[in-house]
């Protein structure tokens, strides 16, 4: 890597960070947990720009038990020199100007700077305190703000090794501007499990150690994106070993591996700068086609695909295969609703070049890894000829099917933006749910046991399970996976569907395996904010003067006894919603004027799929593993 001579001076300088609180959404999504957490990707990012710079192998990062978090590398350090222009540290431009990412001039690829590169100031705009510390030329340099204010000036609070080098920020979010501040930890680790695999150089060290969680976990990942597959496919059966090749052209590193399993299902995950691309984009689309070209084109050399046959189509080709593709591009385009697509032309040409070319390398040795894959394809296409004919006799049946068997209580209202569903479970409960709604715009689904797990079922089995039949009929908008893509979220009948289980274990169970649904076949509902879960309260506190309130959870009846203390009460618990009558169904999960909802991300419902993986998956071992570790938090969270 060329190396410039680093004084402060690269660093560009746009604006003040008083809009950045006005408007935190705008520059971290949302004031949620997503949007929480972001907070320490940012910061990590930062670091990881120093790793992909050459000069950093180490990053921890730790919650500490005052709800703060600690980031250190071991890079060079953020420079403390007069900021020529701003006439400040550079180190404090980095922290109080809005924009000023890391742009050093250094050449490379960056995350920070980019898109998720919002930079450190709005971090440090977010924070109620961060404080930094740097280690640079054998001197210890610390800086502190507040809410993005400066408390003092950069000052030199000691001496280090000359060699010894890096940078730590501390900080704690604002809970003025965030619902809660209380980081998730699970989310954390996989992102930060994610960073290792993406970077095999780098070590990653994980301490929780807040209380009831202490753990310390480190990720290292030398087999980098070939062990990210692995980690993908662990327990499930593999057709061949994991296929791996990396190459650069035109200044567009392309990386890429995987692996076929014997499953009936597609999991491609790309990134471009290390960022991951929800929505795809054109590395995907280059990889994806030249897939479907040399397959096709090696099946008809072995004859396996007749001249008259139609040729396997994409999604055939991609039957039980999981992908990581990674590109690197010098100066990466991102569009779409959330900014995830990849959008350079030039990335998809030589993702495509470069996998054409590295593919037939690769199966012109190994021709028997190449028959299984062709085998894969074949078994999708024979059910996708089968099921072209039964979809459409299926689902045009079923239109009437529904209202005939009674089980959806609709709305009156077929304005979608006023609309609602609910998803109920049981008879009984959603009995009083029809009783208890406003029938001008909340519709009732109740649905009974447990719904098909789709991470397992094979797409037949998926539509012919007769609650899915009847969610993707009262959806009114198709469903996204298989062999028609026909998912139109334009019509889309209600405007928030919501899940509403009872807060025990079986309720746990069936919300995530809905999500894991909506996940896999309908994941636009979840990306556009549409489904949501009920949070039923957990008691009803009736004391023998005043009023008597609901308690979502133990912490909220915690409080309550608090606050009451010395005076009497009594408790009544709900374990279900079918103990609550209507009337209090109505106060407490149906009333949009006091019920609690939470809306569900997509990193819930892809770790609903995750966990139903695990849970459905056809080990023993780790399935046990799983619901020991977790039986605590089976309760509460899903
Ligand atoms: C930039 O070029 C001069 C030498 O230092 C380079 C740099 O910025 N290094 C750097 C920044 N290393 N680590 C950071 C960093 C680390 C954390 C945890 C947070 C932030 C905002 C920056």
């Amino acid at each position: 890597m060329a190396e410039k001579n680093y004084d402060a001076s690269s660093i560009s300088i746009l604006e003040g960070l008083e809009a950045v609180r006005k408007r935190p959404g705008m520059y971290i999504g949302s004031v949620s947990t997503k949007g929480l957490n972001h907070l320490i990707y940012e910061i990590v990012d930062n670091a990881v720009d120093e790793h992909l710079a050459g000069h950093c192998n180490r990053i921890d990062v730790t919650l500490n038990r005052d709800g703060t978090v600690t980031i250190i590398d071991n890079g060079r350090g953020i420079p403390v020199g007069i900021h020529p222009k701003a006439g400040i540290p550079a180190v404090e431009v980095v922290f109080t100007v809005l924009h000023a990412g890391g742009k050093f001039g250094d050449g490379g690829y960056k995350i920070s700077g980019g898109l998720h590169g919002v930079g450190a100031s709005v971090v440090n705009a977010l924070s109620e305190w961060l404080e930094v510390v740097i280690k640079v030329d054998g001197k210890v340099y610390k800086q502190r703000y507040e809410r993005g204010h400066v408390m003092y000036p950069l000052k030199e609070i000691g001496t280090c090794r000359k060699n010894d080098t890096g940078t730590t920020v501390t900080f704690l979010p604002d809970s003025e501007i965030f619902e809660k501040i209380r980081f998730k930890a699970d989310l954390i680790k996989s992102r930060l499990h994610e960073t290792a695999y993406l970077n095999p150089g780098l070590t990653i060290n994980y301490e929780n150690k807040r209380e009831g969680e202490e753990e310390k976990l480190v990720y290292h990942e030398e087999k980098g994106i070939s062990a990210y597959v692995e980690a993908l496919n662990e327990g499930k059966d593999k057709v061949h070993d994991v296929v791996y090749f990396k190459r650069m052209s035109d200044g567009i590193e392309v990386e890429a591996a995987f692996q076929f399993v014997d499953e009936f299902q597609e999991n491609i995950l790309g990134f471009c700068n290390n960022i991951y691309t929800q929505e795809g984009g054109t590395h995907l689309t280059g990889f994806k086609s030249k897939f479907t070209s040399v397959i096709n084109q090696y099946a008809r050399e072995l004859g396996i695909i007749k001249e008259k046959d139609s040729n396997f189509t994409g999604t055939d080709v991609r039957n039980g295969m999981t992908a990581v593709i990674a590109v690197k591009h010098p100066e990466p385009r991102f569009e779409g609703q959330t900014k995830t697509k990849l959008d350079n032309q030039d990335a998809g040409r030589v993702t495509a070049e470069v996998t054409g070319e590295e593919l037939v390398l690769y199966f012109d040795k190994n021709l028997d890894d190449l028959k299984k894959v062709i085998a894969c394809a074949e078994k999708s296409a024979k059910i996708r000829k089968a099921e072209e004919k039964a979809k459409t006799n299926l689902l045009t049946k079923q239109k009437f099917s529904i209202d005939s068997n009674g089980k959806l209580a609709n709305c009156e209202s077929r304005n979608p933006e006023e609309c609602e569903v609910f998803i109920v479970e049981g008879d009984s409960a959603g009995g009083s749910a029809k009783t208890a709604r406003n029938r001008r715009t909340q519709a009732i689904l109740p649905i009974r046991g447990k719904i098909l797990n789709v991470e397992k079922a094979t797409m037949d089995k998926v539509l012919g399970n007769a609650e899915i039949k009847t969610m993707i009929t009262a959806f009114g908008c198709g469903f996204a996976e298989g062999y028609g893509n026909d998912f139109d979220i334009t019509k889309l009948k209600y405007n928030k569907i919501i899940i509403m289980t009872d807060a025990d274990v079986d309720g746990a169970h069936i919300a995530t395996l809905l999500l894991t649904f909506f996940y896999r076949f309908m994941p636009e509902l979840i990306h556009q904010g549409h489904v949501y879960i009920a949070t039923p309260p957990l008691y009803k506190a009736i004391p023998k003067k005043g009023k008597e309130e609901y308690l979502y959870d133990d912490k909220a009846l915690a409080k309550y006894r608090q606050k009451h203390e010395g005076s009497s009460f009594t408790l009544q618990r709900y374990k279900g919603l079918g103990e609550m009558d209507a009337q209090q169904l109505w106060e407490t999960t149906l009333n949009p004027e006091t019920r609690i909802l939470k809306q569900v991300e997509i990193e819930d419902a892809m770790m609903a799929s995750e966990v139903t993986s695990l849970l459905m998956g056809s080990d023993v071992p780790p399935r046990r593993a799983f619901i020991y570790e977790h039986a605590k938090d089976a309760e509460l969270d899903i």
